[in-house]
This record gives structure tokens, sequence and C-alpha cells, in this order.
């Protein structure tokens, strides 16, 4: 496969869900740059910048809403040097370390989460968040006698994903439908799930029905969790820009031939949702844990302003 094939291939399995998860997105994304740098034969810096930018813009484009994505695009992307051996060098250098620091933080935020978690919490979560697992997996490894509750996450039912991945690790886990969630929510006592972003606000952009499993936190007196790297913050929202939701297709929700025979039936599948801040007791973030009003901080003292405006 040619450079630019390797690039629309890693953008197509990012579009299908083929890779999904917005750490899992992020990492594929700077290795798809770190690759296409790697073997781009060009004349000048101009032309090298050139198939750069396009070559982000092509990344960035297929999932709008995981912030992680245009965050690691931007990150890798970026390079000082006008000379194209040097600039393609920085390019790959910014891939490895953000691949380092994406695999570190995941590690870091389990061992930060993992103290929140007491011997004999139920826990439940929803989708499949290799950060919130992070959390679980941690707490169970530090010999905490803990067992899970997973959502099935319609339609993509990412929940037996994250089922699978619990009984791997030996921990006990129960499957239920996601309008169970309410009516299990006593028996819970911390519902950790992951982000896809978090605004200056401090509000949780997670798959879809995460708000409802907030919700329910927050009646039952529930302690309600999101683990988040530091590169799922964005910086944008401080200049205003709204987090923007992605519909996928109806396909997923109905198949075509039921739907041929309901025509006037108007079907959604909006793929994500938003917790507001004061329903979330602590972010679980590779720095520290922080309350959502101090999501302005990390973007700020984590991120810089300077990634806010480059792609
Ligand atoms: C996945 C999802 C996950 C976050 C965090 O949605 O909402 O909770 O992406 O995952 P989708 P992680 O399946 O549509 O990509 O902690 O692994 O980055």
């Amino acid at each position: 496969m040619d450079q630019l094939s390797q690039l629309q291939d890693t953008a197509e399995k990012i579009t299908s869900m083929e890779i999904r998860g917005a750490g899992r997105i992020a990492k594929a994304a700077a290795v798809a740059l770190r690759d296409y740098a790697k073997s781009l034969e060009v004349g000048s810096i101009g032309e090298f910048s050139r198939h750069i930018e396009n070559a982000a813009k092509l990344l960035v484009d297929t999932r709008p809403t995981a912030v992680s994505l245009p965050n690691a695009v931007r990150l890798t992307a970026r390079y000082t040097s006008a000379d194209v051996e040097e600039a393609r060098e920085e390019i790959i250098n910014n891939a490895e370390q953000f691949i380092k620091q994406a695999g570190d933080a995941l590690q870091k935020i389990g061992e930060i989460g993992g103290r929140r978690i007491r011997d004999g919490d139920v826990i439940m979560t929803h989708c499949n968040s290799h950060a919130a697992l992070s959390v679980i997996t941690t707490a169970f490894g530090q010999g905490k006698d803990i067992s899970v509750i997973a959502t099935e996450t319609r339609p993509r039912r990412q929940g037996l994903l994250t089922s699978k991945h619990l009984l791997d690790h030996g921990i006990p886990t129960t499957l239920i439908v996601d309008s169970a969630v309410r009516y299990c929510m006593k028996e819970v006592d911390s519902v950790i799930v992951g982000a896809d972003a978090i605004a200056v606000n401090g509000a949780l952009v997670n798959k879809i029905g995460t708000s409802q499993l907030a919700l329910a936190a927050h009646e039952a007196r529930t302690n309600f969790l999101t683990a988040a790297e530091t590169y799922k913050f964005s910086p944008d929202t401080i200049l205003g820009e709204f987090i923007e939701i992605e519909e996928r297709s109806v396909d997923e929700v109905i198949d075509k031939e039921t739907l041929a025979g309901l025509p006037e039936l108007n079907v959604r599948n909006p793929a994500f949702d938003i917790t507001p801040p004061e329903y979330i007791d602590l972010i679980i973030t590779d720095v520290g844990a922080v309350p959502p009003g101090m999501a302005y901080s990390i973007i700020k003292d984590h991120l810089g302003w300077e990634i806010g405006d480059m792609v």
C-alpha cells in the first residue's frame, strides 16, 4: 500500500468505527501522520506543508465529536523548521511522544482513579472506555473485591467489548440493557465512564446515554466519575466553540426492511450526549483528580492556547 492509501485506510477505519474510542482514534491518527510524514517525497517545504495539512484534515474530518482526534493531530502535525528533513523528524518525534504520553496517561489515570474505588464497590460503566477500564482493572489488581454493571450501549453494543475485557481480567460483570440503568442504580457505589471531550465549563461529552447514568446517579446520591486524559479537554471551547454531536446512520438503529415498512417514520441516531458539570463529582485525569470547575486550568496549563487554532 502506498503512503496515501495507508493514510486513507486509517481514516476509513475510524469513520467505520473499526478503530473507535476517543483514545484509540487519537493514537491511530498520530501513527498515521507519523508514517505519512516518514515516507512523503516532496521537493520543497511548501509542498511538504500542503501534504501534511491535507492529511491532518482528512483525519480530523473522520469523526466530529472526540476532541482527542484534533488535539492529537495538532500536537503531531506541528513543526518549526523550514527544512523538509528536519520538519519530517519533528513530526515523527511528536507522534512518538504523543503515543508514549497517551499510554502513560492511561496508567496514571488507573492509579489515581483506583484510589477512589473501595473494597466491595459495585461500579456501573457505559460504552467501552479504556480510561474507565484502567481505573476499574487497577482497583481490582490492588486486591479490591469489586464487581461491574456494564450497560449494553445501543445501537453499537460496545458494552459487550467492555464485558469481555472485564471478564478477561476476572472481574465479575453483569450486562444490562440501557433502559435498566435507573432500576439498577440503587445497587451501585460509583459510576465511571470515559470521555470524548471535556468542555471549558467541565461538561462531559461521551457516548449517548451517559447523561442518563449521571441523572440517575445524582438522584440516588451515587458518585459519578469520568476518566479523561488531558488531551480530551477542548481548547476550542475557551474560544466559545461548540462541540459537534455526531449523528450516525439510521441503519445502526433500524434495519432497512423494517424502515421500508414504515415510510413516514423519522429515525435519529445521535452518538453522544452532554452531561452538565453539576452531575459530575470528579474528573480523573493523568495530572490528578479534579472537580469539573477546574477544566479551564487543565486546558490552560496542560494543553496550552496555541493548539487551539492550528488545523
Ligand atoms: C466511545 C465512547 C468512549 C470514549 C472514551 O464512543 O464514548 O466512552 O470514547 O473512550 P465510540 P476511551 O464507540 O462511538 O467511539 O477512554 O477508550 O478513550
